[in-house]
């Protein structure tokens, strides 16, 4: 809860990492770097001094244990491992030429903590040579002299820099004469260098290293000179000082929003696995945020799909060590954190926008064994007054758990059920697995039969279909990067399509997961399987183990960008449906936001899942895919009526939110509990409907703006350092505060209130909207004025802490059982003045699910201000599905003095509200939200 670490002085680390350079001869711009800078501290002058007098390390030497030369005094949180691959003797550790210092430590020692072997200063690296101005940077040739211990050392490297942006840096070590793997994700290309970059650069020649600076303030942002660069056929390894400790992302695993940098290994390998910490799970988003003091933040990204490691070490330092490809680097300069994201977002695309239904709540679950079944529940949900906007089937409705089939024991009316569904205005999503049956015999199943045909699926190495077993057993695994699988995929969705009208799809198991290893023939004995560095110390399991091991498909370096998922099923819809595609994926890479949505996986109904639900949500959002959220009420093991409240009250803050729940679980639809716990579900439901206007129009932000649309305070309050570990209340926008409870049997809840007006939101009268049940009995205190502090609440069960931040004007809209039945509901607006009176805000509204809506101008966007005792609308852009909007009511919070007269369009209003207690003008109006209007009151 409270800050943990104390705060470092305003880039505490720029003289680190000078020191470290000092050693050096500097290039900067061409000139060397004076070495006027003095004041290092105690351990980096002694760091310095023992690499400069040390003797140039000498093979001889090495080879021989011998005593600690003076040149391995490095502070030790500074000790970069020279042992990454395997714990080695002192002997093997001095045969490199690295010093070898034992560590006390419990009997096995941490998986990953200070190296007892580390490199000295002096281990050779790459020497910098034929450094070249170029038309958007430099170029440079990186040459190494002295082999590694890993094999296959790439000699000859070469190096690119592009300045490509003001706030973006761009490079890339390559080898010049071999072509080797690079993500086939599609970046902007830039011809012209930036001209007033925000960072500077320094190359240091021998060893070879990159500085970047942040021009502004000198910090510095990357040095990469601290270690040896790494440049073999499987290991290649970079490493540069942190100029923080406070670094966000990694993705994906599960744990607090801030890592933790006292040595930890975080691996990125999309694999199935059910979300426990310290482990790589389903997908791989190799970006990093760091929060700098001051508040400005620096990103980075290792464009780079191969099984990773990235270590994070107290000095602070971070390693990059990848199995494979290229190193291709992205810096961006911020300052501000959202535009970290935003730099981020202009690489690896802007999320889409969803379709509107697909906000509405998700009901799903593992053993909805028939359309009897999953009628009945539609009809549990409605007599029980529940929002439903979106039915799913798990594996149930498949024939055989194959693809593209359904059962005819039980699904036989399969198609009806689905049409049904359309009537009642609502959406049906089944599930699909990537993995293909291949056992029937030829003939009996199209989709093997056809993908054999068009030669679409991954080989072995005898050039047969890769065999290995997932639901329906023996299956065959589609090879997304090639063209003609996509053709065979969008043929198939289509064909289905044709009998069963789905709207979307839920895309599993697609890391890929496969429950043999490697194939039913097991795993081929090449340097591929067996590489000389293993992620993640998962030694003994392979990376083959429940996947398809690195030697299958895409020459060893697929992984989730195209493995079975994005943007194959979003294109298939679009073919089969023509509007907006909904597709939400387990596995993912940098870049799914593009194409799709995510859920966290089979997480546990645990009070410990549902805290860490938050700095998912949170951290997906920063990664560009905003539609996530985690199974409400947790999906492995049964869930408590109290857990449920609670995950459905922080669920329906989910931009993603949906229900599903594990085969052998105890049912936990709404429903399924006592009328006080569906009270207060209703009571979330209610909300997340009344929001939803507000909801599209943060995803429209974000599609067109590279926004988040849940977001950390962070973001909003960079400067308050005490927002940067907050990770148990959640933002929508910049406007809307949300503490949820994430404790058994709490009914309050202490969430950090950053400086500034919070309007607490349910004690805003919005029922007159519709069925939205009246405000909670208990007390709510209206108004937070906060100097930046702790507030405890009142959060009895029925009650989620919904806090609107002053100076800002937000749409609701009268809730419906469906989103079919709440868009056609008569608008309200919430203004929240700040103490001088002001507030602004937005709506984007369009029919919800065409595709290219902005291109032909079909949507409305709305401007709200408020000032001088008005609140007007701006039209920025109206069409006719924004025209017939109503807008009912206007509520002010935040209003002084008790106004004498309100007008609306110069009308006087004879109904309105004003409570001196709560300082809320409540205005009943009869608007369009697509007509200029003028409320005005005095
Ligand atoms: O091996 O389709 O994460 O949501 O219910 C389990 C059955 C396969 C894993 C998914 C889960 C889904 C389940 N699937």
């Amino acid at each position: 809860w409270q800050l943990a670490r104390p705060l470092l002085g305003a880039c505490a680390f720029t003289l680190l990492a000078t020191a470290a350079l000092m050693g050096h001869v500097l290039l900067r711009d061409f000139t060397m770097v004076p070495r006027e800078l003095a004041g290092l501290s105690q351990g980096l002058e002694e760091a310095y001094q023992a690499r400069s007098q040390g003797p140039q390390h000498s093979r001889e030497h090495s080879d021989r244990p011998g005593p600690v030369p003076a040149q391995c005094d490095v502070p030790p949180n500074s000790r970069f491992d020279c042992a990454p691959e395997a714990a080695i003797t002192q002997e093997q550790c001095e045969a490199r030429g690295c010093c070898y210092i034992p560590v006390r430590q419990g009997p096995q020692g941490p998986p990953v903590g200070q190296p007892w072997c580390f490199f000295p200063p002096s281990y050779p690296s790459y020497r910098l040579e034929n450094l070249t101005t170029t038309q958007m940077g430099y170029t440079a040739t990186l040459t190494r002299a002295t082999p590694t211990f890993f094999p296959k050392d790439i000699l000859t490297l070469q190096l690119e820099v592009l300045m490509e942006t003001e706030s973006r840096l761009h490079f890339m070590i390559k080898d010049p004469a071999n072509r080797r793997y690079e993500v086939p994700l599609e970046t902007p290309r830039v011809l012209r260098r930036a001209l007033t970059p925000l960072y500077s650069l320094e190359f240091s020649q021998e060893p070879f290293g990159m500085v970047v600076r942040r021009k502004l303030d000198g910090c510095v942002l990357l040095n990469t000179t601290v270690a040896p660069l790494f440049f073999t056929d499987q290991f290649l390894q970079l490493s540069t000082t942190l100029p923080t400790p406070y670094v966000v992302g990694l993705a994906e695993h599960l744990s607090p929003l801030m890592l933790n940098t006292n040595w930890t290994r975080i691996t990125l390998w999309n694999r199935d696995m059910a979300p426990e910490p310290g482990t790589n799970l389903y997908g791989s988003h190799p970006f990093y945020l760091a929060l700098e003091d001051g508040g400005s933040a620096h990103g980075v990204f290792l464009l780079n799909s191969n099984a990773m490691d990235v270590v994070l070490q107290p000095s602070p330092a971070l390693s990059w060590r990848t199995t494979g490809g290229i190193l291709d680097m992205y810096v961006f300069l911020g300052p501000e954190p959202k535009s970290v994201v935003q730099q981020y977002l202009a690489v690896i695309g802007h999320p889409s926008m969803p379709p509107y239904w697909a906000l509405g709540f998700h009901l799903c679950r593992w053993g909805y064994s028939s359309t009897a079944i999953v009628r009945q529940v539609v009809e549990n949900m409605t007599r029980a007054n529940f929002p439903l906007d979106v039915q799913w089937n798990d594996l149930d409705y498949m024939d055989a758990r194959r693809d593209f089939t359904f059962n005819k024991h039980g699904f036989e009316d399969f198609p009806a059920m689905v049409q049904e569904l359309h009537q009642g205005g609502r959406h049906y999503v089944m599930i699909v697995d990537p993995a293909i049956s291949s056992s029937g015999p030829a003939g009996s199943y199209r989709p093997y039969d056809e993908g054999l045909r068009r030669g679409v699926f991954i080989t072995n190495d005898t050039g047969q279909p890769l065999i290995g077993k997932v639901w329906p057993g023996a299956s065959a695994f589609p090879d997304f990067t090639n063209p003609e699988t996509q053709s065979w995929w969008q043929d198939m969705v289509a064909e289905f399509h044709a009998q069963v009208p789905f709207d979307g799809m839920w895309i599993d198991m697609n890391e890929p997961s496969n429950f043999v290893k490697g194939s039913e023939a097991g795993c081929p004995d090449n340097e591929l399987e067996n590489p000389p560095y293993v992620p993640g110390g998962l030694v003994g399991t392979a990376l083959g183990s429940r996947g398809l091991g690195p030697s299958s498909g895409q020459r060893g370096h697929w992984m989730g960008l195209s493995a079975l998922c994005p943007p194959a099923p979003p294109r298939a819809l679009v073919m089969a449906r023509g509007t907006r595609p909904f597709v939400i994926s387990r596995s993912t890479f940098a870049s799914h936001g593009r194409y799709a949505g995510h859920w966290t996986g089979d997480v546990w109904s645990s009070w410990e899942q549902l805290a860490l639900s938050v700095p998912a949500t949170l951290l997906f959002n920063l990664l560009g895919v905003p539609l996530v959220g985690a199974d409400i009420c947790g999906f492995l093991g049964n869930t408590s009526e109290e857990l449920c409240v609670r995950w459905t009250q922080l669920g329906a803050f989910y931009p993603f939110m949906r229900n599903h729940n594990d085969l052998s679980s105890l049912p936990q639809e709404p429903y399924s509990f006592s009328e006080t716990a569906q009270e207060a579900m209703r009571k979330a439901f209610a909300l997340r409907y009344v929001l939803l206007p507000h909801l599209y129009t943060l995803f429209h932000r974000a599609h067109v703006r590279g926004e988040t649309v849940a977001r950390p305070l962070f973001l909003e309050f960079p400067q308050d350092p005490h927002t940067w570990t907050v990770d148990r209340q959640l933002l929508w926008g910049e406007a809307l505060l949300i503490t949820p409870v994430l404790e058994a049997g709490k009914t309050k809840v202490t969430g950090y209130f950053p400086a500034g007006t919070w309007y607490n939101l349910q004690t805003v009268p919005v029922e007159a909207l519709g069925s939205l049940p009246p405000p909670p009995s208990t007390p709510l205190t209206s108004v937070i004025r906060s100097q930046g502090q702790w507030v405890k609440l009142p959060a009895p069960l029925d009650t989620i802490n919904l806090h609107l931040r002053a100076g800002y004007i937000i749409p609701l809209q009268g809730p419906g059982l469906t989103t079919t039945e709440s868009r056609k509901q008569p608008m309200a607006l919430v203004v929240a003045l700040s103490p001088s009176g002001e507030a602004q805000g937005e709506l984007f509204w369009d029919d919800g699910e065409s595709l290219g809506v902005l291109e032909r101008g079909s949507y409305t966007l709305v401007v709200f201000l408020a000032k001088n005792n008005t609140v007007v609308n701006k039209l920025v852009h109206v069409a006719s599905e924004g025209a017939s909007l109503q807008l009912r009511k206007v509520t002010i919070l935040g209003v002084a003095t008790a106004p004498r007269q309100v007008l609306s369009n110069g009308v006087p209003v004879s109904n309105f509200t004003y409570s001196p207690d709560t300082k809320i003008l409540d205005v009943p109006v009869s608007l369009s939200v697509g007509e200029e209007f003028l409320i005005s009151w005095t």
